[in-house]
């Protein structure tokens, strides 16, 4: 049995470490993989659900999901299609994204192909705004994998990730104001809630994601300023670890990650958000998604000084 399944679009990462030059560094990215390495590197039993291309780098992925010990077994490879790429560029203003990943093997993927039965043997269900966003096929995937997780009692998380160059903001907030009433947790930042409600002000973001019918526990990400956990009953502020980041690429993805693998454990809502804090905050001080995601004998260690 797993602690958590992920569904969604691996990416390989082409990173530009040096601003100056034309130089990338190749990496990992996707970031329902991400999430499911991170949580993987902090203990949880996890499996994956995607569509990889039958190339060099759909191969590399599987191999990496194995080293990390993460289960394969829902993993297709095409024939047809190639695995989606994106390349980070660094700039004053952090990093941005740009794709090529249109018609990849991960956006062809359909709810008749989809391994469910790894879903019910799962205690959370993890998918994002990316799964929802990448095609309709993959849309209607991710709705079906929600149905036999529900059916199952297996929980729902759902991280915003909003990409505009994926979809257009009108479709992005109907779908994902439907899907959040489906999901157990939900894991908006507060830079994706600006976007599709208009306003900045976590206090009326949290309401209008309850008046939108949200039932479950609500985590908002305000990045540097840390986040909020709304129980429904309560709202607590949670602050962020202070680090000189190099790329943030993944970070939300390792907080998501590292979060559900400590419910997993047992941990309260306030310790597994401090220990995911910490978690990501770990997972900036290197370059790429993957890479410097964090082990646990390093978060505990991070956090044993935060606390002296
Ligand atoms: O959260 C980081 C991801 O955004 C990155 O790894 C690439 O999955 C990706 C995407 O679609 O933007």
């Amino acid at each position: 049995d797993f602690d958590i399944v992920a569904l969604g679009e691996p990416l390989v990462e082409l990173n530009q470490t040096h601003k100056d030059q034309r130089q990338y560094l190749q990496g990992f990215g996707g970031d329902t993989s991400n999430a499911v390495i991170a949580a993987a590197r902090q203990g949880a039993r996890c499996a994956y659900l995607t569509r990889v291309g039958d190339d060099a780098f759909g191969q590399q992925f599987l191999d990496l999901w194995q080293a990390e010990g993460v289960d394969v077994s829902g993993v297709e490879v095409d024939p047809e299609a190639h695995t989606g790429l994106y390349f980070v560029q660094h700039g004053p203003d952090g990093h941005a994204f740009s794709y090529l990943r249109r018609g990849s093997a991960a956006s062809l993927m359909t709810p008749a192909s989809l391994d469910a039965g790894l879903i019910e043997r799962a205690r959370f269900l993890h998918v994002s705004g990316i799964s929802l966003a990448i095609s309709t096929s993959a849309c209607d995937t991710v709705f079906a994998a929600i149905a036999r997780a529900r059916a199952a009692g297996t929980q729902v998380s759902l991280d915003s990730n909003l990409r505009l160059r994926l979809w257009p903001v009108d479709r992005a907030r109907a779908v994902l104001r439907e899907t959040m009433r489906a999901a157990d947790l939900f894991l908006p930042s507060m830079d994706d809630m600006q976007h599709l409600t208009g306003n900045d002000d976590p206090e009326r973001t949290l309401d209008w994601i309850r008046d939108g019918g949200a039932a479950g526990v609500v985590v908002l990400k305000l990045g540097k300023d840390g986040s909020i956990i709304d129980d429904g009953a309560r709202r607590l502020p949670m602050p962020a670890l202070r680090v000189q980041a190099v790329d943030a690429t993944g970070a939300g993805d390792c907080f998501a990650g590292s979060l559900l693998a400590r419910r997993c454990e047992g941990d309260s809502w306030e310790d597994a958000v401090r220990y995911a804090n910490a978690a990501a905050a770990l997972s900036t001080l290197g370059y790429g998604a993957v890479d410097p995601l964090p082990r646990a004998e390093q978060v505990w260690a991070r956090l044993k000084d935060a606390s002296a």
